[in-house]
């Protein structure tokens, strides 16, 4: 069933906070998988991401299969590329590079991803993905080979933001790069916020509960984390109630 994007706004509507954990099947063996997602279980995150920038062929879908093995929260992709698509999942964040200005990632890899999508029966939530420079360079940047928009430019960031939802995406992404040393600035989650009127989705570099919570404050309806966890498992065990 279909039933993600539902999921997601009915819990907006609810005034949930939705927590999203991000794996990268580059950085987990298979063997700690079990381990972890029944830390993720115990705490009150919704919805398990699995996706990475560089990740080679055929890792993705053994590690959604063992993740599966131990959850029922959705397992949506959040696909660097192509081979990272695997109908083992519940959704596929169908994601626009809207920051840049390379073709390949703002329609060119979609159009090549047709064909594996057709023979899959996930959930496509198309959603415009937005970097947000934070000092260091990220590997999105160098992947994409696209400048992250300067934080200080924030009515571009909120036309661009609107644009994409004027263009028909479902939800929209604020990233500040796996690993960024600052998180998104809450002024930019809270000005994008105010005009939204689609999910707001933002990640990169949040390492706190308190951040977190600043996230969602100014407006955030679902966060991301995931290089935290790498050092700090235990943060999972603080994240039992909000
Ligand atoms: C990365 O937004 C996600 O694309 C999560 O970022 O790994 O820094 O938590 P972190």
């Amino acid at each position: 069933m279909k039933n993600v994007l539902n999921n997601i706004l009915h819990n907006i509507f609810s005034n949930k906070r939705q927590l999203a954990i991000l794996i990268d099947p580059e950085k987990i063996k298979l063997s700690d998988v079990k381990g972890f997602v029944e830390k993720i279980n115990e705490s009150v995150a919704n919805y398990i991401f699995v996706g990475g920038s560089t990740v080679p062929v055929n890792l993705t879908e053994p590690l959604v299969i063992e993740i599966k093995s131990y959850t029922d929260l959705p397992v949506i992709l959040f696909p660097g590329d192509i081979a990272q698509i695997t109908n083992e999942a519940n959704g596929l964040l169908f994601l626009s590079l809207l920051s840049g200005r390379n073709p390949e990632y703002l329609i060119g890899k979609h159009v090549e991803a047709i064909p594996r999508l057709k023979e899959t029966s996930l959930e496509i939530i198309p959603t415009g993905y937005l970097l947000i420079e934070n000092g260091i360079n990220t590997s999105v940047q160098k992947v994409t080979e696209t400048e992250p928009m300067p934080s200080k430019h924030v009515e571009n960031i909120v036309n661009t933001a609107l644009a994409g939802e004027l263009l028909g995406m479902k939800m929209m992404y604020l990233e500040a790069g796996s690993g960024a040393k600052n998180p998104v600035p809450t002024e930019i989650i809270k000005a994008v916020s105010n005009d939204l009127s689609i999910p707001l989705i933002v990640g990169g570099g949040l390492k706190s509960k308190e951040q977190m919570k600043a996230a969602f404050k100014a407006g955030a309806n679902i966060v991301v984390i995931g290089t935290v966890l790498e050092d700090n498992e235990a943060l999972l065990t603080d994240l039992k109630r909000w």
